[in-house]
């Protein structure tokens, strides 16, 4: 792309790009080893209900994960649900507002109550300090989001809940290929929840998995994942369902298989961002600093209002030059329903990054080039502002 700053979309011109360009495109593993796994479940006639693919899927993730207990679910939602369950949580839930809307929802369906906290400046996750102010008699845990692939204060987090006796969840949905002082940072928590959802760094169509280092409360997850069955008709308790289709498993296989290849062209397209933005003043591509190793699946700008467009400006030259990026987790989870009817406490960081940040695609159909492009397209519209502000109506 060689666009001059007349030839912009909104001043009149062509869009940069030919197709839109997604922030969520789906990393495809091998398509061979995807169909095969599928047509084996097929020929097995067994096609859900701890199949060979999941047990395989799960083994894999377990070794992936340095041997932590895993059970794969349909989805991330339903995986939190069920280890909250599994922790026997009651009552009020402390977390981060700063996440998708899935967290909260999770919290709220099982009949808990969520009290959103600030995360911190440094981190953009939840923080001790900031937990800690929500912490009342009613408190039943605490559930820290590794937003972005951000390993946040895991180490203060983990020795608040112990001092407090709440158990520590984390929604680990962003994280997987991310690590902490070489651990992945799913290990940590007394449980933690990965999202396989299409649009995560590796994909079992929809899927989940709580990660736990606590064989009883894997056992007590699986259980409740399946109705509550223990045997053929041996009902132990309350459950639902939760499975993940062998489908999704051998979905899920193949993406575990091509995560080096994941990880390199992501990696890869945050260093092509990194260089295409560097210096320019007001927009700050967010970092990842030892002893964090991200998987950099989210590529994320902070916009300031030194940088001539605001973030929302921005976004609305880059959609129109067919980059479709997005505003992850805007408006928060205390601004929408059901949650936006309760009274809220200030939450002036989360605020900040909610009005600036933005989400830029990235993934295995984004090139380095592509990633190049988008900088240099950004840094076209911070040009000249003023005409882009013009022609955007404003
Ligand atoms: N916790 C956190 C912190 C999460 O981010 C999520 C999910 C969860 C928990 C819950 O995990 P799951 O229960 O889903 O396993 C999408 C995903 O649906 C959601 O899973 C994900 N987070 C969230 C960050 O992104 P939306 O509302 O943005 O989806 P949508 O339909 O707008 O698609 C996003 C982008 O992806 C678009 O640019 C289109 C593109 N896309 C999407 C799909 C599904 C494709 O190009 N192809 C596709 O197949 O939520």
């Amino acid at each position: 792309m060689k666009t001059a700053v007349a030839e912009l979309a909104v001043l009149g011109g062509p869009p940069a790009f030919a197709e839109p360009l997604h922030v969520g495109r789906p990393n495809v593993g091998d398509r061979e080893a995807i169909l095969t796994g599928i047509g084996e479940a097929l020929d097995e006639r067994w096609l859900s209900n701890n199949g060979s693919k999941l047990e395989a899927f799960e083994r894999r993730l377990s070794e992936r994960l340095g041997g932590m207990h895993v059970v794969a679910t349909c989805n991330a939602t339903l995986g939190l649900q069920i280890a909250m369950r599994a922790l026997g949580i009651q009552g009020e839930v402390v977390l981060p507002a700063l996440t998708f809307v899935a967290t909260a929802h999770a919290v709220a369906w099982e009949g808990l109550t969520p009290v959103f906290a600030d995360v911190e400046p440094e981190t953009l996750c939840l923080g001790a300090t900031e937990a800690e102010t929500r912490i009342g008699p009613e408190t039943g845990a605490l559930l820290g989001v590794h937003l972005w692939g951000r390993s946040g204060d895991v180490e203060g987090l983990s020795a608040l809940a112990r001092e407090r006796g709440l158990p520590l969840l984390f929604d680990a949905a962003h994280t997987l290929g991310c690590e902490r002082d070489g651990r992945p940072l799913a290990a940590f928590g007394d449980a933690a929840v990965l999202s396989f959802h299409a649009t995560k760094i590796a994909n079992s169509f929809e899927g989940g998995a709580i990660v736990t280092g606590d064989r009883e409360l894997a056992e007590r997850a699986a259980t409740m994942r399946n109705f509550g069955f223990v045997d053929e008709d041996e009902i132990v308790g309350l459950g639902t369902n939760a499975k993940l289709s062998e489908a999704g498993a051998a979905m899920g296989l193949a993406s575990l298989e091509a995560m080096d290849g994941f990880l390199a062209a992501s990696r890869r397209n945050y260093a092509a961002y990194g260089e295409a933005l560097a210096g320019i003043p007001g927009l700050t591509l967010l970092p990842f600093d030892p002893p964090e190793s991200s998987n950099c699946h989210y590529v994320v700008v902070d916009v300031d209002a030194d940088a001539g467009l605001d973030r929302d400006q921005l976004r609305a030259v880059l959609v129109a030059e067919n980059v479709l990026a997005r505003r992850y987790f805007y408006p928060g989870c205390h601004r929408v329903p059901p949650y936006d009817r309760r009274p809220q406490l200030p939450l002036p960081v989360t605020e900040h990054v909610l009005a600036r940040c933005l989400s830029l695609p990235t993934g295995t159909a984004v090139t380095p080039a592509d990633a190049a492009a988008v900088g240099d397209l950004i840094r076209l519209a911070l040009y000249q502002p003023d005409a882009v502000c013009g022609a955007l109506g404003e």
